[in-house]
């Protein structure tokens, strides 16, 4: 079960806008949107989607050429995926889409930081901060609007602080899983 939770019932101020669903019909291209956490922020300049998604492969512009791939994750930079086949195995797929808050425009070359941290029952911090080395990517077939930031991770399920920092503006969501 995954949701994303209001902070209505938590003891800290709320810091923008909360489990935003995607409307029905609405498709990321390429990616998969079952069972996902999406939660919406605008941050400075801004738009921030953060979306909690099934693991998925990475593959490289090579890789998509030679296997004629139609589906799974695009390496377009930064740091080095962490594989579904991984160990431990990854059961997230934790990324940020970053739009333009004036234009809409899907951000190609964002400096993103993204890092999480568990709650307790009452709200508060319960452990350590994990830091998500953030690749840069997008859907395979889908283009450079497609770009999104962020990797496979392993989280258990909980509450969670999840911080995202776009080109020194940062972000605070909290999602339950
Ligand atoms: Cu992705």
């Amino acid at each position: 079960m995954v949701v994303a939770i209001s902070l209505g019932t938590l003891p800290f101020a709320p810091i923008g806008a909360w489990g935003m669903d995607m409307p029905p019909g609405m498709k990321m291209p390429g990616m998969n949107m079952q069972a996902g956490v999406t939660s919406t922020q605008v941050a400075g300049d801004y738009r921030i989607e953060l979306h909690v998604l099934p693991p998925e492969p990475f593959y490289t512009t090579a890789d998509v050429a030679a296997r004629h791939l139609t589906q799974g994750m695009l390496i377009t930079g930064g740091a080095t995926p962490l594989e579904p086949t991984g160990t431990p195995p990854p059961n997230h797929h934790l990324i940020v889409h970053v739009f333009d808050g004036k234009s809409g425009q899907t951000l190609v070359d964002a400096k993103v930081a993204l890092s999480f941290r568990p709650l307790d029952a009452t709200g508060r911090p319960a452990g350590k901060t994990v830091v998500v080395p953030v690749v840069e990517m997008q859907a395979i077939g889908s283009g450079s609007a497609s770009t999104h930031y962020g990797n496979n991770v392993v989280i258990g399920p909980g509450a969670y602080r999840v911080t995202v920092t776009v080109n020194g503006t940062a972000a605070t969501f909290r999602i339950k899983l």
